[in-house]
């Protein structure tokens, strides 16, 4: 039985730690939704389950699916990846799952934000969002982990990375948005964040790169590769419909020093040579309530959207000319893990990538 726990972690000791810690497995969500995923989501499926069985070379992975579509997701995968029921809006667990939190006991424990869609009624993606915020709870009581709630605060897994040594990285344009907290300060956000996550500084990068879809999550901009390493996505092509941001993110990350004063190294990678587009003969549901997916419409294709797993790194690949070099890159950031490249446009298509589907559920 997983208990809801009237405190914060960081009273109790709990901190959420860096997603190259150990992990017990990953979590990821079925996808199904017709007005979302081209093609009654059958390519995106094979995409989903490409990235299970990628990940599932180096730990456990569970899917989560609803009843609909049970049979259909447990025939596409392997049976060492667990299948359970689990219903959901959509097949983002980054942003409405658990954040695993441990302590230094070999506590394992949860936060179960509130979740709304990317916005809410302001400017969220899709209404109702009722099942995908039940997903935290329902995946803490198959574990059997305590949760912390935080009622009136909207927070996705996407939008923030940290070092496990008290610093978080995240961006102002999604977590400062009108539709996520606008009842908050800046401070009051940073002081939630410390409290829920146990830490002590904020980096602030200013904007993301989809101010549309996420509001900027910073997952497509840069992340930990270990405490006091980060990565960027970086291009010094003035042409690359993503130079400005990248230039403006590289350069605050260089000049940030973290929560125990040491002053970043900053790892360069690479983004795509093309932008990803929606194409016209998408065959993709239209529905009230969810933004529509249109013919030109520029995807997020960020090789940043990679995951970090024991032993691996599972990353994005377009069938781009950089995708090679992309891959280059982060296996020089991390020597002592083996980088995994695989196909992710359709997942792209969709709104995000692999880090977005995913969750690192904490040893
Ligand atoms: O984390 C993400 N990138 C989720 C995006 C949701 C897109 C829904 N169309």
């Amino acid at each position: 039985m997983a208990r809801r726990i009237d405190s914060t972690p960081k009273k109790d000791g709990y901190r959420m730690p860096g997603e190259f810690e150990p992990q017990k497995q990953i979590w990821m969500l079925w996808p199904e939704r017709p007005d979302n995923w081209r093609d009654g989501a059958k390519p995106a499926q094979k995409a989903y389950a490409n990235v299970a069985k990628a990940i599932s070379q180096f730990e456990p992975v569970t899917m989560c699916v609803s009843k609909e579509q049970y049979a259909n997701c447990r025939n596409a995968l392997p049976p060492e990846i667990r299948v359970v029921e689990i219903a959901s809006n959509d097949a983002w667990i980054r942003d409405c799952g658990p954040t695993f939190l441990v302590n230094d006991k070999g506590g394992v424990r949860a936060v179960d934000w509130d979740f709304n869609a990317w916005g809410g009624l302001v400017d969220g993606l899709y209404f109702p969002w009722d099942m995908d915020q039940m997903v935290a709870q329902k995946v803490c009581e198959i574990e059997g982990i305590d949760t912390y709630r935080t009622p009136g605060f909207v927070l996705e897994g996407g939008s923030i990375h940290v070092d496990g040594e008290g610093t978080l990285i995240t961006t102002e344009m999604c977590l400062l948005s009108e539709g996520r907290n606008p009842h908050m300060s800046k401070e009051e956000i940073e002081e939630k964040l410390k409290e829920y996550l146990n830490l002590e500084k904020i980096i602030w990068i200013k904007d993301g790169i989809d101010p549309d879809e996420t509001n900027g999550h910073v997952d497509d901009v840069a992340c930990f590769v270990r405490p006091g390493e980060v990565a960027c996505i970086w291009t010094d092509d003035k042409d690359n419909y993503f130079y400005d941001a990248c230039q403006a993110a590289y350069k605050t990350l260089s000049e940030a020093t973290d929560a125990k004063g040491r002053k970043l190294k900053v790892h360069k990678l690479c983004m795509p040579k093309k932008n990803v587009t929606i194409k016209a003969d998408f065959a993709i549901d239209t529905v009230e309530g969810t933004i529509p997916r249109e013919d030109g419409d520029i995807c997020i294709a960020s090789y940043m959207n990679f995951l970090i797993v024991n032993g691996g790194v599972i990353v994005p690949q377009y069938g781009d000319e950089n995708d090679k070099l992309a891959i280059e890159q982060i296996q020089a950031m991390f020597p002592e893990r083996k980088v995994v490249g695989v196909d992710t446009w359709e997942i792209v298509y969709g709104g995000g990538n692999i880090h977005c589907i995913t969750q690192q559920q904490c040893k």
